[in-house]
């Protein structure tokens, strides 16, 4: 028995005059972040599992540097970049089973696509030309969320039913620090606990929500004692430090699995990156705090414990660089393939059954499109249904 599975005496409930005294403390989240990567348990952690991670963290890192040349170049419209995030993007997806479900955040494209999702695709609706680009069944991986928390209790509803139906299923919800404010955290989490839903949260405090810092964000002592006023377990982790984020992440996934409920993880990384290619950080921080975060990058981190054991050579790095050159030039490539786009499209998944209005900005939208093409010698009267 560890200590997240004990719970606190239910002193908190109406109990009448009698009640117990209180104790919080299972839940209470431990008072430095949990570290793996160059402590002495770090020989017991699997090569397999290290030189995987390894691999995917090259092969973030690159995408990352893809995917913002390519706004550069006009192919995209935005990205949100995780370069410095990449461990708990990658430990994320490496921590679930096939059945399991991923909601991701906008910034969360490295886990979506680490679970599977087409890179091209992973990046569609940040080119603004599609509404999701994958389909979030084949991967059970949900659409990025751009409204801050809203995937959060979609997340726990997911779970919540998992449960009821009796199906083998975990969810796990990303939240950025910035989104820990938000009312839909609140309820999931409320949510979540009152119902034992098997969910995890895991919360990225990368240090800002676009300019604000985090000091100006929460009060609270870290935003993984967040978790004690709902009757959840809290951790804190070092979110660059990849095998540590792949254990409380696998340790939380296996408890939700086995029926003990929700966790709250908050893994402290840092946003190496401008918020998105449209902000300009020079204008709210320091380049001095980038650079001190370099010396604690996760691929930096990882190397350095991967020399010491001797699993790493100009071979294995060579291999992982190639692999992750491969991967930016296709997307590349495709990326500036001029995407075949129908503006039908809009109409298309809003409704299984259109409404009356949908059904006439449809036909309105058609009109114009026929318009364009013929001189507005088409009969219209036979595009009337939304969503063709
Ligand atoms: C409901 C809602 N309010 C405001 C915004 C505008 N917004 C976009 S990103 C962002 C900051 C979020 O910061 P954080 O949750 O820390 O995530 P990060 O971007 O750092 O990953 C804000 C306020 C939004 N997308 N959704």
């Amino acid at each position: 028995m560890t200590v997240m599975d004990q719970k606190p005496a239910p002193g908190h409930r109406h109990g009448g005059p009698q009640r117990p005294p209180i104790d919080a403390t299972p839940l209470l989240p431990e008072t430095e972040p949990f570290r793996l990567l160059g402590t002495p348990d770090a020989a017991k952690l699997d090569p397999a599992l290290l030189t995987e991670l390894y691999g995917q963290l090259v092969r973030g890192r690159r995408y990352n540097r893809q995917a913002t040349a390519l706004t550069r170049q006009g192919r995209l419209a935005v990205y949100p970049s995780s370069t410095g995030q990449e461990a708990c993007e990658v430990a994320a997806a490496l921590a679930l089973r096939p059945q399991d479900w991923l909601f991701p955040s906008y910034r969360d494209t490295l886990a979506v696509i680490a679970r599977g999702v087409d890179p091209v695709e992973a990046l569609t609706l940040l080119r603004g030309d599609w509404h999701t680009g994958y389909d979030p069944r084949e991967h059970h991986v949900a659409p990025l969320s751009t409204p801050l928390a809203t995937q959060l209790p979609h997340a726990v509803g997911l779970a919540h039913a998992a449960r009821l139906k009796g199906d083998d299923v975990v969810a796990l919800a990303m939240v950025g620090d910035g989104g820990t404010s938000e009312g839909d955290f609140h309820e999931a989490l409320n949510f979540a606990a009152v119902w034992n839903a098997p969910v995890v949260f895991l919360v990225q405090n990368n240090g800002f929500a676009i300019s604000v810092p985090l000091d100006k964000q929460s009060a609270a002592p870290s935003l993984a004692h967040k978790a004690v006023g709902y009757g959840m377990p809290g951790r804190l982790v070092d979110g660059n430090d990849a095998a540590a984020v792949h254990q409380v992440l696998t340790e939380a996934v296996d408890r939700a699995r086995a029926g003990r409920g929700p966790t709250l993880l908050e893994a402290i990384t840092y946003r190496m990156e401008a918020h998105t290619n449209a902000d300009d950080a020079t204008r709210y921080r320091d380049d001095s705090e980038v650079e001190a975060w370099r010396a604690h990058d996760p691929i930096v981190l990882l190397e350095r414990e991967l020399n010491e054991r001797g699993l790493l050579d100009d071979t294995m790095r060579h291999v992982a660089e190639e692999a992750a050159e491969k991967m930016a030039a296709d997307l590349r490539e495709r990326m500036n393939a001029e995407p075949l786009l129908d503006p039908m499209d809009l109409f298309t998944h809003v409704y299984a059954e259109p409404t009356p209005q949908l059904r006439e900005q449809a036909a309105m939208l058609r009109a114009e499109l026929d318009a364009e093409l013929d001189g507005g010698q088409t009969d219209h009267t036979e595009h009337a249904g939304a969503g063709s």
